[in-house]
């Protein structure tokens, strides 16, 4: 009777063992939804995934909306859902607004990894807490001290004195609020540095230019300016340009694509807090295929900062972390 039970163990051992080789060995499909896929910053957050992908034998799938908003990103999230992915990497492009759209990927088993972005009131996942708690984990900069960094530059570039504004998208995207959030916060060490009204500008340059024309208008000592992303940036960039103002009103900017490092070289922006999209979309996917192998992933990743100005531009460190387009 014993032996005949060992018999049965053992080919149980096998069967199991067979089915867990089998599992290992599927291919996965792992989805990235970018804020938008226009954008410098999230093509090397792309570029990135891929390789990891290609490494991990993964079968990646790219898509995303022409601009950045939770209107145009809702609905391909919907067709992904559709496709049933294994995991989607998503950068939401509102706080609020993609936590219901998720939560029903993560009620159809897929797995959901945030990127750049998150949902909820702080990017901590899996705390057993509020309704954005379910994604696994949040692969990104840390943008509060992002925003601290420029505001610390920028602080230098005036003489810790005189007025300076935020150009920023919109309110509810968690970059860009914790970025402008950094930056007030350290403001609050300069006493003689005022903070003007922050100027959102829908992640349209164009846009932001016009505001930069408009704060001037209304504030000829205009000191400085914080782009916190990059088309805030590159717009308060040909604000300046076009006013004539360079080396008059300071820039401080966030990302850097080839634009706007070119800008830091002929002395429109003094410096640039450059993220590493690539090393989000690697990491990301590395844990997709972690948390699908049943690997327990950690719920944070920090990936960093390269900042350039004009003492570096040139440098290999600061050639490496330009996007790509
Ligand atoms: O700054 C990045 C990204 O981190 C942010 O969430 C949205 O804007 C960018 O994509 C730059 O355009």
């Amino acid at each position: 009777k014993a032996r005949w039970a060992v018999a049965v163990a053992a080919l149980g051992a096998i069967v199991f063992g067979a089915m867990l080789g089998e599992a290992q060995q599927k291919k996965y499909t792992i989805a990235l939804i970018p804020g938008l896929t226009t954008d410098g910053f999230y093509i090397t957050m792309h570029k990135g995934a891929e390789a990891a992908a290609q490494k991990l034998g993964v079968n990646l799938i790219f898509q995303g909306g022409p601009e950045f908003s939770p209107t145009t990103q809702i609905p391909v999230l919907n067709a992904i859902i559709a496709r049933k992915p294994d995991a989607i990497l998503i950068a939401p492009t509102d706080k609020q607004q993609l936590i219901a759209p998720l939560k029903r990927a993560f009620d159809a088993g897929i797995k959901i990894i945030t990127v750049d972005t998150f949902i909820g009131e702080n990017g901590q996942y899996q705390t057993g807490k509020g309704d954005a708690d379910f994604p696994l984990s949040y692969v990104a900069s840390d943008n509060v001290e992002g925003g601290r960094i420029a505001a610390r530059a920028l602080a230098k570039a005036i003489g810790e004195k005189g007025k300076v504004y935020v150009s920023n998208v919109k309110p509810g995207i968690s970059t860009t609020d914790q970025r402008e959030q950094g930056f007030k916060e350290e403001m609050k060490k300069y006493p003689g540095i005022t903070v003007l009204e922050t100027q959102y500008n829908d992640d349209d340059a164009n846009k932001a230019a016009a505001q930069f024309a408009a704060v001037l208008a209304r504030n000829p000592d205009l000191a400085g300016v914080f782009g916190a992303n990059l088309f805030s940036a590159e717009g308060a960039a040909n604000g300046v340009k076009n006013a004539g103002k360079r080396g008059v009103v300071k820039v401080a900017a966030f990302d850097c694509p080839e634009s706007i490092v070119n800008e830091i070289k002929n002395g429109i922006i003094d410096m640039s807090v450059c993220q590493h999209p690539y090393d989000m979309g690697m990491i990301g996917v590395q844990y997709a295929v972690d948390a699908l192998n049943g690997k327990k992933i950690p719920t944070r990743y920090s990936t960093g900062y390269t900042v350039i100005d004009k003492a570096n531009a040139d440098s290999a460190e600061a050639k490496a972390a330009i996007y790509s387009s």
